[in-house]
């Protein structure tokens, strides 16, 4: 170094940027799972991330260790807390009071406040796109004179698109998935078809234990954590009482982590999965999957199902040996009678795949969720704030 050069010091990392994400669990465990999966693919990012959520039971088995940079802490230690540059609200859970005047002080005087975003839920209507990236200026209440903005999941690149965390479907396509149930005690006997249940106390086990007693081949049928645990067995009694359902077989598993919980769905050749993330998860195993969809009172659940089915049908063609997959959708959700064409589907399910990978590919093509929510928060100008605590 030439002796009239200036001593140089190291440069100092940027430091990561804060975000905040806040959940409230209404019922179920979907709130909780999407909260905690954008999470946790933030703090993989880099990013400090802390997730408060007014009940965090489930992350016992959802996520066991937690990975460094991500905090999942109760919701009432937010209140007293330094807002983040960025703040997710989920679902539109309204954010604690003192945390939202907090975020105000902050932009007050010519500062800059975080970005906040309330993340929707998923759907294919035809308003996602409409409403994706609106922003919505706060007009009174604590956080007067902010800007929150909507950003909406959903299938099109005209939306914020789907979580899908990087390498997700490779490792999906290296899964090895007879192995993995056999060191979980979980392997089909030979001959037998796999598929994993994971749904609402409403849905008609009654009816699809018939229609799969109909095939020639027996199933397996792993049972998820929930009311289908109880029910099923005593259904599947009742029919082997009757001299019927020799072919059939169920095993209740525990609650297993979300990764494990892919792990399964990468392992089944039939998925049944309910709300939301569940769902997603289905597509990109990329294995024939029907979805429950989580039934809302005023019956717009309908809609919202027949949304996805267009979209679906739309981008991946159905198969001409498939049987009328919707009529089966509809029937598993109560929208319809269970007719023979709901049977025939079931059992033409081979036939699924294909447009089930159809799909998975389709929506491969299409930025994803985080991606997405970075590149419209770095638009918004979110810059890392020195010295938070
Ligand atoms: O539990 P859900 O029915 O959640 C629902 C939906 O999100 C719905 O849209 C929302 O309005 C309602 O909650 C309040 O289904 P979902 O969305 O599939 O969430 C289940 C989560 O649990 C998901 O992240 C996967 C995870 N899971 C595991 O981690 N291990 C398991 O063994 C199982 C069965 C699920």
């Amino acid at each position: 170094m030439p002796a009239h050069a200036p001593p140089t010091t190291p440069a100092m990392p940027a430091p990561a940027q804060r975000w905040d994400l806040f959940c409230r669990v209404i019922d179920n465990y979907g709130d909780l799972g999407v909260s905690l999966r954008l999470a946790r693919e933030l703090a993989g990012l880099g990013l400090q991330v802390r997730l408060w959520c007014d009940d965090l039971r489930a992350l016992a088995w959802m996520q066991p260790t937690m990975p460094v940079g991500l905090a999942c802490l109760p919701w009432n230690d937010s209140l007293g807390a330094e807002p983040a540059e960025v703040v997710i609200e989920t679902f539109g859970c309204e954010l604690p009071t003192a945390y939202v005047e907090r975020m105000s002080t902050l932009g007050a005087h010519g500062g800059t406040p975080p970005i906040w975003i309330n993340l929707e839920y998923l759907s294919a209507e035809p308003y996602v796109e409409r409403s994706h990236g609106l922003r919505s200026p706060q007009l009174s209440g604590p956080g007067r004179g902010l800007d929150k903005w909507f950003f909406y999941p959903g299938f099109t690149s005209r939306t914020g698109g789907l979580l899908r965390e990087a390498g997700l479907l490779q490792a999906a396509h290296a899964h090895d998935g007879l192995a993995w149930l056999a060191a979980r005690g979980w392997a089909p006997a030979p001959g037998e078809q796999v598929l994993s249940l994971f749904a609402y106390p409403q849905a008609p086990l009654r009816e699809l234990l018939r229609a799969l007693d109909e095939q020639a081949r027996p199933w397996l049928l792993l049972l998820c954590h929930g009311a289908p645990q109880q029910a099923l067995p005593e259904l599947l009694a009742e029919l082997q009482a009757e001299g019927r359902g020799q072919h059939l077989r169920s095993l209740a598993l525990p609650p297993l982590s979300q990764a494990d919980y892919d792990r399964l769905l990468w392992s089944c050749d039939l998925n049944l999965v309910r709300g939301e993330d569940s769902f997603v998860r289905a597509q990109w195993a990329g294995q024939p999957f029907v979805w429950q969809i989580y039934a809302q009172d005023d019956g717009a659940h309908g809609a919202k199902l027949e949304a996805f089915l267009a979209t679906f049908e739309h981008a991946a063609p159905r198969h001409a040996a498939g049987g009328d997959w919707p009529a089966l959708a509809r029937a598993w959700n109560g929208l319809q009678a269970w007719s023979p064409q709901a049977d025939l589907a079931l059992a033409r399910w081979p036939a699924q795949r294909d447009q089930a990978r159809q799909w998975r590919e389709h929506l491969a093509s299409q930025l994803d969720l985080t991606q997405q929510l970075r590149a419209f928060v770095a638009d918004k100008g979110a810059a890392p704030r020195p010295g938070l605590g």
